[in-house]
């Protein structure tokens, strides 16, 4: 198995090299969450046009006591891609769980938020775990004996295809185990103009941390991108049904990274992130493949986003 608990610098560069070399060029979405870019995505969940966040949060609210009805009280609740753990409480006090363990990439960001969470909540064991939940994960023995809950907000789903989500749902199976439940955000299938402004918000934010990769790419991998050179672009896809974003080359240029060369045309463009979204029967169907059973789901009155709820 590989070490979980280090998405190191080596890894990164391959990833970067391997994505550059590709035709379209593509960097995997996870590298935009260095320390920069979680802030700077803490910041777009705050944005007007960025409707996924506040929207999650008034199903949460709203369905607490269903979700505790559906999978009991008590146990451990597993976040995968916790972030700030913004929302976590609204789970966690729903309920009332004893145990919390965040999992995120972002391992300074991490620690930081567990610190936060556990002063918060000074009567619960927090016990952070760094690292890729795509694959099957060891669990911290604070768990152990626990009722299993995973919790997986915001529709972060939504940057893998469907054959890699599938995946990531069988080891989010294999890491909870038997039984487990998982309350689970998934961005719906709307207009594509509130996609638009989603994610090209008028303060530029997303804009901000889409670059931020490229700067990344200059500060850790040694970089000569000239990101001033870069434009963000966030386009919808009707038929694979997802939001993607893109940095735009604004003229001809080559640039290093690690000593290796690229080249790009003026228009050429990096493929960032893919962001799926779902219809209710796409969810469904998403959560029988991956390995898990469809318990509940709700939508808000407007049709944004659905909260789902499963058993392994
Ligand atoms: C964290 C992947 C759910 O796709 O909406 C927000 C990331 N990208 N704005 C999303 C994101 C641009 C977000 N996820």
């Amino acid at each position: 198995m590989a070490d979980i608990l280090t998405e190191t610098r080596s890894d990164f560069l391959e990833a970067v090299l391997t994505g550059l070399s590709q035709m379209p060029k593509v960097i995997p979405a996870r590298y935009l969450y260095d320390r920069r870019g979680s802030e700077l995505f803490e910041q777009i969940t705050c944005l007007p046009e960025y409707y996924p966040t506040r929207t999650e949060i008034g199903l949460l609210k709203a369905h607490a006591h269903d979700i505790a009805r559906l999978v009991g009280v008590g146990g451990a609740v597993i976040e995968f891609g916790s972030g700030s753990s913004v929302k976590t409480p609204l789970l966690t006090d729903a309920v009332d769980a004893s145990v919390y363990v965040p999992i995120d990439i972002s391992r300074d960001f991490l620690r930081e938020a567990a610190r936060s969470f556990a002063r918060a909540h000074p009567t619960m064991t927090v016990a952070p775990l760094a690292g890729d939940f795509t694959r099957p994960l060891a669990l911290p023995p604070a768990v152990e004996g626990q009722r299993k809950l995973g919790f997986f907000p915001g529709s972060t789903i939504g940057n893998l295809t469907h054959s890699a989500a599938v995946d990531m749902l069988r080891s989010m199976a294999e890491t909870l185990g038997e039984g487990a439940f998982m309350v689970i955000g998934m961005d719906c299938r709307k207009n594509p103009r509130i996609f638009e402004a989603a994610y090209d918000d008028a303060a530029g934010v997303t804009a901000a941390f889409n670059l931020n990769i490229l700067k990344r790419l200059n500060s850790e991998l040694d970089g000569s991108i000239p990101v001033d050179a870069f434009e963000h672009r966030a386009v919808w896809h009707d038929g694979i049904g997802r939001v993607e974003m893109h940095l735009v080359a604004q003229r001809d240029m080559s640039f290093r990274v690690a000593g290796k060369l690229f080249a790009m045309g003026e228009g050429e463009t990096i493929h960032t992130e893919n962001s799926h979204k779902y219809t209710a029967e796409e969810a469904r169907l998403l959560a029988r493949t991956g390995g898990w059973n469809p318990l509940a789901m709700w939508v808000d009155e407007d049709g944004l986003f659905g909260l789902h709820v499963w058993q392994v």
